[in-house]
This record gives structure tokens, C-alpha cells and sequence, in this order.
């Protein structure tokens, strides 16, 4: 977890601070690269507890082609409901107390603050129990699942990842295994833009990398889940297609710490980092399509307790 600590420093210490859309204010570098070596364990944060299941639970539904926040919230994720609640208070539909700016606000006003987690509370229930209603709020547009299984454009559906392991399989050497959530006329129905914008595989001495392009990057608690998640990803894609895992190299577009979270990042910094868990995935004869979260198990993850931070929205 080296690699990450030193991403940490060397924005506390290059980065420069400036305004950005939740108005919280960042500091941030641009450009920015990590690598890290699968082969050397799962690259789960140790210095904070952070939580594996969410990132299974979400690359699973990505996968699955997923956008509505429905299936997560059944799975007990609640890293989308923020984007969902959001899309359903700014609908015509929604005759609730104002809820402008309800992120930033339920920070700074207690009494708002318990009037949110109600509507909120409200919310997903009924995603959990009004199917036309989940229809309707509990999609977040067409994001990843969308553009990574079915990419449309006129009448063609082009499903991204099956073409991936296709192209893994049948040419290995090829240095198109491509992957784009980016679709720029799309961008503007998502509930947010890709920030994991496009990543491309590389086969060599049987084994399997990733490189990914994060155009923006939450370096606290953004950046620790999408390590792991393309981690996982790179591990499911070369179980699918009998490699061994390589490498997984993470480059960086605006890559900030929200002026929010610098006292957790100080307190990340102090912790030594302690031995990498291990991944095993039970993929039998199933299709990394199907797969639960049963399937896949984290061995020997010992980390540091749990340091929390609120979300910028
Ligand atoms: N917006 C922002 N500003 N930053 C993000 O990282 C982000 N990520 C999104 C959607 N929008 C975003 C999707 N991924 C959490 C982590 C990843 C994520 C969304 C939320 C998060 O809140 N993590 C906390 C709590 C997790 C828990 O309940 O254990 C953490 O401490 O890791
Ligand atoms: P932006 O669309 O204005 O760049 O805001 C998106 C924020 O979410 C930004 O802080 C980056 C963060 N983010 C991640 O770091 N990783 C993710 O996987 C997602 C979805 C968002």
C-alpha cells in the first residue's frame, strides 16, 4: 500500500487548492500513476478498514449490466443512493422538504441533517417496494453497466466485456482490449459521469494487466475502492480466460483530496501498512456473469480500524 501513501504525500505536499462542483474545495495534482503487483497479494487498503463487500457487491452489478440502485440497495450497498436520491428531489415528482445542495447542507445543519436522513430513509423503501417507482428513481442512467454490456448506437448493441474476454481468448497479444464507460452522448443522462473512464487489458508470459484511466479521482475514498474493484476485476477476467494475474496500473487525471478528509489522510499516513489479504474465487463452471458475492472470499485481511469521512455529492 505503499504506492498509495506516497500518492497521499505527494498531493499534501505538490498539490494545489481549488474550488470544484460540490463546493468543498480540493487540494489536487493532475496526472498521476500507480502500479500494483497482483502477484503480491490483493491490494485492499490495510492502513483503514475498507469494505470488500461493497466492492464486490458494485462491480458484480456492473457487470451484470446493472444501473439501478435497486439490486444494490438489496444487497445492503449504499455507495449510490446519494446519486439516486438526488436524480428523485430534483423531479417534478418529488413534493418533499427542500432538498437543495443536501449533501453539503446535512453537514453543516444538525436539524436538516435529521430531516434528509428521513426523506432519504423514505426513499429507499419504497425503491425497495414500489417496482414503477424504482423503475423511475432508482436508475442512475446510462452508466457503467450500461455502456460496459450494452454501448448503442443506432440500432447496433455492442457488449464491451464480452468482447474483451472474446479478444483475450482468441488474440492475446492484441492491443485493442479496449473498454470505454465514456460514451460523450451520454455523458450528460448520467446521474455521474464515468469517473473510471476506459481501461485496456494486456496479456504477456501468461499473465493478465490492467490499466486504468481515472479522469478524477477522490484520493480518500473514491481511489481505495476503485483499486480494489479493478483488482478484483483483473482477477475474475484472467480466472475467465485461464491467465495468471499481472499487474494493475492506475493512471490518475485530477487526482484531489477533499480540504474534508485532510485530517483522516494524516491519520491514514501515520498507520503502518500491514500484509495483503488473498482472493479466492469459486468460479466452477459459472460465467463471471453470474456470479454472487458468495463466490468470491478475501483471506487474512487484518487492516487498521475504520476511519470515516463524509462523501461529497
Ligand atoms: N463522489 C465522490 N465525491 N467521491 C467518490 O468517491 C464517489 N464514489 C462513488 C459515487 N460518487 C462519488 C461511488 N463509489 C463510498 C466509496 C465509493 C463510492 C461511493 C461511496 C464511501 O462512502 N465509502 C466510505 C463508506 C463505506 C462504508 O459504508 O463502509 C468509506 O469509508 O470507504
Ligand atoms: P466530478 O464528476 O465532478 O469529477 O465528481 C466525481 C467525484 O467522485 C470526484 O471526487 C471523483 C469521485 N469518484 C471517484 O473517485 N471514484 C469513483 O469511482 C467515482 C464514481 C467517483
Amino acid at each position: 500500500m505503499k504506492q498509495y501513501l506516497d500518492l497521499c504525500t505527494h498531493i499534501l505536499e505538490n498539490g494545489t487548492v481549488k474550488q470544484d462542483r460540490t463546493g468543498t474545495g480540493t487540494k489536487s495534482v493532475f496526472g498521476y500513476q500507480m502500479r500494483y503487483n497482483l502477484q503480491e497479494g490483493f491490494p485492499l487498503m490495510t492502513t483503514k478498514k475498507t469494505a470488500f463487500r461493497l466492492i464486490a457487491t458494485e462491480l458484480l452489478w456492473f457487470l451484470k449490466g446493472n444501473t439501478n440502485i435497486r439490486t444494490l440497495i438489496e444487497d445492503r450497498n449504499p455507495i449510490w443512493d446519494e446519486w439516486g436520491f438526488e436524480r428523485w428531489v430534483k423531479s417534478d415528482e418529488y413534493v418533499g422538504p427542500d432538498m437543495t445542495d443536501f449533501g453539503r447542507r446535512s453537514l453543516e445543519d444538525e436539524d436538516f441533517a435529521a430531516i434528509y436522513k428521513v426523506e432519504m430513509e423514505n426513499y429507499k423503501k419504497q425503491i425497495i417496494e414500489d417496482d414503477q417507482f424504482a423503475e423511475r428513481y432508482g436508475d442512475l442512467g446510462p452508466i457503467y453497466g450500461k455502456q460496459w454490456r450494452s454501448w448503442t448506437t443506432g440500432n447496433e448493441v455492442i457488449d464491451q466485456i464480452d468482447a474483451l474476454i472474446k479478444g483475450i481468448k482468441t488474440n492475446p497479444d492484441s492491443r485493442r482490449h479496449i473498454v470505454t464507460a465514456w460514451n460523450p452522448s451520454e455523458v450528460k443522462d448520467m446521474a455521474l459521469p464515468p469517473c473510471h473512464a476506459m481501461f485496456q487489458f494486456y496479456v504477456a508470459d501468461g499473465k493478465l494487466s490492467c490499466q486504468l484511466y481515472q479522469r478524477s479521482a477522490d484520493v480518500f475514498l473514491g481511489v481505495p475502492f476503485n483499486i480494489a474493484s479493478y483488482a478484483l476485476l483483473v482477477h475474475l477476467i484472467a480466472e475467465e480466460c485461464g491467465l495468471k494475474v499481472g499487474e494493475f496500473v492506475h493512471t490518475l487525471g485530477d487526482a484531489h483530496i477533499y480540504l474534508n478528509h485532510m485530517e483522516q489522510v494524516k491519520e491514514q499516513l501515520s498507520r503502518t501498512p500491514r500484509e495483503l489479504p488473498t482472493l479466492r474465487i469459486n468460479l466452477q463452471d459459472k460465467s463471471i456473469f453470474d456470479l454472487t458475492i458468495a463466490d468470491i472470499e478475501l483471506e487474512g485481511y487484518d487492516p487498521h480500524p475504520k476511519i470515516k469521512a463524509p462523501i461529497a455529492v
